[in-house]
């Protein structure tokens, strides 16, 4: 198995997971396949990186940091290609941009962390879902910071990614309390704030994040508790902005229920969607390394991060 078929089976079955992991583990590869490519001109080896970023791109079809990293790492290097005479200099190119991408995309999510701290009170309760990486940020940085705080920790199901959370959370010194997803009402009232990640954000400022977030939004609202997104900026949609929808992952229904549970009880449907939307009026504000946005200013974020080359980032 080569290092796109390893890396794509590795997203696909979640032993890499969290959309700010998938992509760096893309963009990692696609940096190691492109060492191993036997080829003369410049122009097999840009079709040769888009075609592995098709394939990885198809690993798994929700966050958007999967493409978006993807066409940024090639399009970049397709913009510098005039300039590169050989095969060593275009892989050196390719490498550098890839490592710059992954440098920038950990430095986004602590950037977060210290932005979205600020707004973490002393005593707050806070309560995330599923694992994200840049809600944790946040969580931990506040910790750091010395304010007192108290998690819930929803375990997420049907991969309770939250227990990870809990786990992380807790070996660094903070309260967590471990919570069944239906048991997230009957806390809200406690709750000062939900702070979760996003898998997407679109163009009418919704994000898509774990199935279950939109739920957690609507309790959130109806106790007037604050509902904060965590996301770096690349995960920002571009297709939304072109009327495209985010495809929701289905998920195999063996994550749900046993195949023999199945096999007894044929009768029934599954159904086991990854993620779910959260339109922008359940939302406080969304943090991002440049700064906290109403989810409404996301169209203005996106202008200003890429003017007019809505088609570079599209690929
Ligand atoms: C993970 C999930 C996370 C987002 C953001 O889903 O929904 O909240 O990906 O994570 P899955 P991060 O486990 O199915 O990949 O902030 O780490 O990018």
């Amino acid at each position: 198995m080569n290092i796109l078929e390893k890396t794509f089976n590795d997203i696909r079955q979640m032993r890499v997971r969290g959309a700010g992991r998938i992509a760096r583990a893309a963009v990692k590869a696609l940096e190691e396949y492109s060492l191993t490519l036997n080829v003369s001109t410049k122009e097999e080896f840009i079709k040769s990186l888009e075609n592995a970023g098709e394939y990885l791109k198809s690993s798994r079809p929700t966050a958007v940091s999967l493409p978006n990293a993807i066409n940024y790492v090639i399009s970049n290097f397709k913009r510098k290609a005039h300039e590169l005479e050989n095969r060593s200099s275009w892989i050196e190119a390719f490498k550098i941009l890839c490592e710059d991408f992954i440098e920038k995309s950990i430095n986004a999510i602590e950037k977060i962390g210290v932005i979205g701290a600020k707004r973490v009170r002393d005593g707050d309760i806070l309560l995330t879902h599923c694992n994200s990486e840049a809600a944790l940020s946040v969580i931990l940085s506040a910790h750091k910071l010395g304010k007192n705080i108290k998690v819930y920790c929803t375990e997420t199901r049907p991969k309770l990614q939250g227990l990870t959370s809990a786990s992380i959370l807790s070996k660094n010194g903070v309260e967590v309390t471990l919570i069944v997803d239906s048991a997230v009402r009957y806390f809200m009232n406690k709750v000062d704030q939900v702070i979760v990640g996003a898998d997407a954000i679109t163009a009418n400022g919704a994000i898509v994040n774990k199935i279950g977030t939109s739920l957690i939004a609507l309790a959130a609202k109806e106790a007037r508790s604050r509902f904060m997104v965590a996301a770096e900026s690349y995960k920002i949609s571009p297709q939304t902005f072109y009327g495209d929808l985010i495809i929701i992952e289905e998920r195999p229904k063996y994550e749900i229920v046993s195949k023999d549970w199945l096999s007894q009880n044929k009768g029934v449907k599954v159904s086991n969607p990854a993620f779910d939307i959260t339109p922008a009026e359940y939302i406080d504000a969304i943090i991002t390394e440049i700064g906290i946005f109403p989810p409404q200013g996301v169209f203005i974020l996106y202008k200003e991060m890429y003017g007019f080359q809505f088609k570079d980032i599209q690929g």
